[in-house]
């Protein structure tokens, strides 16, 4: 090949990442305070870690801060698989050994004492700007479904040339990352440009094992168990699956209409219903379908119709329903098997006949 002189080129334009990793590497050696705003969630406390890797990658040692309690399951489920090391806030708390600090997935923060007057050296955040921000590096991205997404994309673009898949840690924050962009996005129903291209760059490093075991942490015990029973008795006509799990506590209520969630997600069924006696007192139960001609409302009202005062014993909206049936003093009933094989049998009669499809 010819050899010709190079053109003169333009200093092209610095990425985000690059200015970042730029300003990192003018406070190597210094330690850094990453602050969570309000209570931490999955985008927060991904974002943070990611922060934090990278603050490492430059040789400035980071403290992830956070002010509120970790409060969901979930989120201390993320926070304890992923060994993430976060300090919680507490009043006359000693940082006089910071030199700066950064504030991920927000851009104010009611800033105790201690912290009030700690230089700002960076804002990464995808909320509305709120007017006057000021630190050395400010990226704010309505666009960006997540601040996950923003930090995934300085990975990308190499802000640390170390995030490799031989280094263990890369492993854990594209976990913690991936996470707190389907977190924010809503499992991706709100996702944009960005936070697809920063699965795509994440996926190939992630646990998935670990992703399934964090998500597994947001099902009770008891909802379990009431999805196995809600499984173990389930009776399928064509699209339809109707599921009777006995006798549930009334704080377990609610894990009725998560056992019906689960098993809408069989394929071929497009309903479920599912249904215990709750309390001893009622009959309750959920419905739920992604079927386009069963309206859950009119469905449930005509299934079980109206009590003496005129009200109905269920109703519903597009795709989900409930109801609730006083078993008044037949909850006295001294034989409990024999009370709930009445239940199932009644209602079971009621939807078979309803969706005109004989038992057997
Ligand atoms: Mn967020």
């Amino acid at each position: 090949m010819e050899a010709h002189e190079e053109l003169p080129r333009l200093s092209p334009v610095k990425s985000p990442a690059e200015q970042l990793r730029d300003i990192l590497v003018g406070h190597r050696g210094e330690r850094h305070v990453i602050a969570i705003r309000g209570y931490p969630d999955p985008d927060s406390i991904g974002s943070a870690m990611a922060h934090g890797y990278i603050c490492q990658q430059h040789n400035i040692e980071p403290t992830i801060l956070y002010f509120d309690d970790i409060s969901h399951h979930e989120n201390r489920a993320l926070v304890k698989k992923l060994a993430i090391d976060m300090v919680r806030y507490s009043e006359g708390i000693d940082l006089s050994s910071y030199d700066r600090m950064a504030l991920v997935d927000a851009q104010m923060l009611d800033l105790p004492p201690e912290l009030e007057h700690m230089p700002m050296v960076s804002i990464v955040d995808h909320h509305k700007l709120q007017g006057d921000v000021n630190a050395e590096f400010i990226d704010i991205r309505e666009e960006s479904g997540s601040t996950s997404s923003i930090y995934a994309e300085y990975l990308a673009q190499g802000v640390s040339p170390n995030f490799d898949k031989e280094d263990p840690s890369a492993g854990k924050l594209a976990s913690a990352l991936l996470y707190g962009i389907r977190s924010d996005t809503d499992d991706y129903l709100l996702a944009r440009e960005i936070d697809y291209r920063a699965a795509a760059f994440l996926a190939p490093f992630a646990d998935l094992d670990l992703l399934k075991a964090i998500s597994m942490q947001s099902i009770s015990p008891r909802t379990m168990e009431i999805t196995q029973r809600a499984y173990a008795n389930k009776v399928i006509a064509d699209t339809f699956l109707l599921a009777g799990v006995g006798y549930v506590r009334d704080e377990d209520r609610d894990s009725i209409g998560q056992a019906a969630d689960y098993l809408l997600k069989r394929e071929g069924i497009d309903t479920v219903i599912c249904y215990g006696i709750v309390n001893n007192q009622f009959v309750d139960g959920s419905l739920r379908t992604t079927s386009n001609v069963v309206d859950p409302d009119r469905f449930l009202k005509e299934l079980f119709g109206q009590d003496a005062h005129g009200m109905f014993y269920g109703g519903g909206r597009t795709d989900k329903g409930a109801f609730k049936i006083p078993l008044g003093p037949f909850a006295r009933c001294g034989d409990r098997d024999l009370l709930w094989r009445m239940v199932q049998r009644t209602i079971e009669d009621l939807f078979f006949n309803k969706i005109g499809i004989s038992r057997e």
